[in-house]
């Protein structure tokens, strides 16, 4: 059993390993520690015996609002560091390219329970799963404001938003930064299901994605439904590892520039707002 106050849980239900974002009073909002909690319950989800599915489900009202962008430790940087290749080859590139491959390369059906809005790195994420759920389309947008942040496309982004919503909602997400609406997301085909928003709790609505998606492939044979998952994966993985490594590359460069270091600080301030 997980402990039911840590950021983020983890927790194996029959053949199921469940991740759970659990910071609701910061939209689930993660830092640099918590995306490597993250990274590294994915791994072990990967390696866990007799799983089928990981499912991946938040608390509260946002399914993840992105990077946390009052991070303390990035606050508590010298500012010589804050701007060096030493510290965003590890805080950015390293672990960005981790993190996406972890998601990409996972071996059982990934699957989100999406709760409310998804923004920035988790959004990248989010896109890298294989099938999507969410409680209210009226209630879900996702956000890649990357541009409004002086950064680029993070998670491979650049390539699986094209290729789950199509080149035109691709743009303006990325171009425009802007948020792309939950009915947009349903009538493209990224949303698998949704239940216009009939769950009282947001745990109630986890616990209907669990057993609707358990239930689908209880009498499958469990060999084929992880080697289909490999098939489909062959198709897309030139392109998502090629996306990966550019926008770390370019990512890099913007921070060595020191543009989304000034952002992140005036939205910890309030004194920028995304426009929703
Ligand atoms: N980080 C930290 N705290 C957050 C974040 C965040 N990203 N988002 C929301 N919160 C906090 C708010 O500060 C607030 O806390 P408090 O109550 O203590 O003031 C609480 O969550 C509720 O937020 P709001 O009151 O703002 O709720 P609204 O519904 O009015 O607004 C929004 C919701 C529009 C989502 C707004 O909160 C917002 O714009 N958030 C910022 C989202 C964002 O830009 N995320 C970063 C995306 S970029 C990314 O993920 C990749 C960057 C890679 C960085 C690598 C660094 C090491």
């Amino acid at each position: 059993m997980s402990d039911e106050t840590a950021d983020i849980l983890y927790e194996v239900r029959d053949r199921t390993a469940i991740i759970t974002f659990n910071i609701p009073s910061k939209l689930n909002a993660l830092n640099g520690e918590q995306y490597l909690k993250l990274g590294k319950f994915m791994e072990r989800a990967n390696e866990e015996e007799g799983t089928v599915m990981t499912l991946i489900q938040s608390t509260g009202r946002f399914f993840s609002a992105g990077a946390n962008f009052a991070d303390n430790r990035l606050m508590e940087v010298d500012p010589q560091v804050l701007f060096s290749h030493e510290y965003w080859l590890g805080g950015f590139v390293a672990r960005n390219v981790w993190l996406t491959n972890l998601f990409n390369d996972h071996k059982k059906i990934l699957v989100a329970a999406v709760n409310g809005p998804s923004i920035g790195l988790s959004t990248g994420l989010l896109l890298l799963v294989d099938l999507v759920y969410v409680n209210d389309l009226s209630k879900f947008y996702l956000l890649a404001p990357f541009a409004n942040l002086g950064l680029v496309a993070e998670g491979a982004a650049s390539a699986t938003l094209f290729a789950r919503l199509g080149w035109s909602k691709a743009s303006e997400a990325l171009l425009l930064a802007k948020p792309i609406s939950g009915a947009d997301c349903y009538n493209v085909g990224f949303i698998n299901k949704h239940y216009n928003g009939k769950f009282k709790s947001t745990e109630e609505f986890n616990q209907q994605v669990y057993k609707e998606v358990t239930d689908a492939f209880e009498n499958l044979h469990e060999d084929s439904i992880l080697q289909n998952k490999q098939l489909l994966k062959l198709n897309r993985d030139q392109y998502i590892n090629h996306a990966n490594s550019q926008e770390v590359m370019r990512g890099l460069g913007k921070w060595l520039e020191g543009v989304p270091q000034t952002r992140f600080a005036q939205l910890a301030t309030k004194d920028v707002k995304h426009k929703i």
